[in-house]
């Protein structure tokens, strides 16, 4: 792809209809933000704190929506398990899009543009290589993270780099009407830099925010929470979640119990939606471990319109989005003379 007619026909509407055909006007939901609390409560389990007492929130999360991502095709030839975003999954404010992506060579995300919100990167298994139309390029493997704040304009590709199947997951965050047009921001995070703790069985990769003592060193425009947890078998948990933030969990591989200790087991691959509180409780009563992300976001309470790679607050933004990406303005410049070494 080398013009940017190219560009805006693959991209605008006929190659991926998944999530660039529809103009979407919708509303975030405006759940009242009462107290922002963000300080951790360490809670280990001990003997005393046996597994029939309740939870120790004032007000448990409970899970109010449960939904299975199923395979779908996006990219080039990629195939993605997309959860939020889906249209049982709207209007999660501030998120807008999450896809456990499963990607072996010659498929992947050819050249692209983003523009208001941010896409966090984190590598499950395998290497994928980003460019962008800037010159920045990079390999995240393995237990890596990019946190990508687009901005008011980045035009990358995102492609496999190992042999067989890369896996990861990609989830969008929206950014405010006064942060949509800031100068494009990376934060990268090696495996080996990842705020980890473990507690009592549990253990907690914090790529945001902070969880069982230990703190990610991410700037979060958007506040956000976003901890990978892996449970040992009969091991349990209780997170607090800050109150007034819309929370989900998306379980990665095993079975757990999530909110109530009555609740039926959820497994692999399927969103779980919480309801308000300060806190998630979790048990790992399955023959082995259990690891899911937990994240929590302050929804923005702004509209929210979305046309594809490009997420605004009003029909005429993202028509001036259109424009500026098409005559390469207001942040696009760079998008007419660039094509990724990886695009064919
Ligand atoms: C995109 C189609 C796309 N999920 N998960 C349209 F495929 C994409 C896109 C991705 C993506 C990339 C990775 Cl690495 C992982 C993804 C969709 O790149 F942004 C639009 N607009
Ligand atoms: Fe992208």
């Amino acid at each position: 792809m080398t013009t940017t007619m190219m560009r805006l026909r693959q991209h605008l509407g006929l190659a991926s209809p998944a999530i660039y055909t529809s103009a979407i006007g919708r509303l975030g939901n405006n759940t009242p933000h009462r107290r922002r609390t963000t300080r951790p409560r360490i809670m280990s389990s001990s003997a005393s704190d046996s597994a029939s007492s309740a939870a120790p929130f004032e007000k448990p999360r409970a899970v109010v929506n449960k939904v299975l991502a199923e395979s779908q095709p996006e990219g080039q030839g990629a195939t993605v398990r997309r959860s939020i975003g889906r249209h049982e999954l709207r209007n999660l404010d501030p998120f807008l899009m999450l896809d456990e992506f499963s990607v072996s060579k010659p498929a992947g995300f050819p050249d692209h543009p983003h523009r208001g919100f941010e896409t966090v990167t984190y590598m499950l298994e395998g290497a994928f290589t980003h460019q962008d139309f800037a010159g920045h390029k990079g390999t995240i493997k393995t237990g890596d993270v990019q946190w990508m704040t687009a901005g008011r304009g980045i035009v990358h590709s995102e492609m496999p780099a190992g042999d067989g199947v890369q896996k990861g997951l990609q989830l969008w965050i929206n950014l405010s009407s006064k942060d949509k047009m800031i100068e494009p921001r990376y934060q990268e995070l090696e495996s080996k830099d990842i705020s980890r703790a473990e507690v009592d069985g549990v253990e907690a990769r914090v790529i945001a925010g902070e969880a069982l003592g230990a703190a990610s060193p991410v700037y979060t425009r958007t506040p956000t929470m976003y901890v990978d947890f892996t449970m040992r078998l009969g091991s349990r948990l209780h997170q607090p979640v800050p109150e007034g933030w819309n929370a989900f969990v998306y379980v990665v591989d095993g079975e757990g119990v999530f909110g109530r200790e009555k609740a039926a087991p959820t497994a692999a691959h399927h969103c779980l939606v919480l309801g308000p509180g300060d806190g998630l409780s979790v048990w790992n009563r399955s023959d082995r471990p259990l690891r899911f992300v937990l994240v929590a976001g302050k929804p923005l309470g702004e509209p929210v319109v979305q046309h594809g790679p490009f997420v605004m607050n009003s029909r005429a933004e993202i028509q001036q989005a259109m424009e500026d990406y098409y005559y390469g303005k207001n942040g696009f410049e760079r998008a007419s003379q660039w094509s990724s070494s990886a695009s064919s």
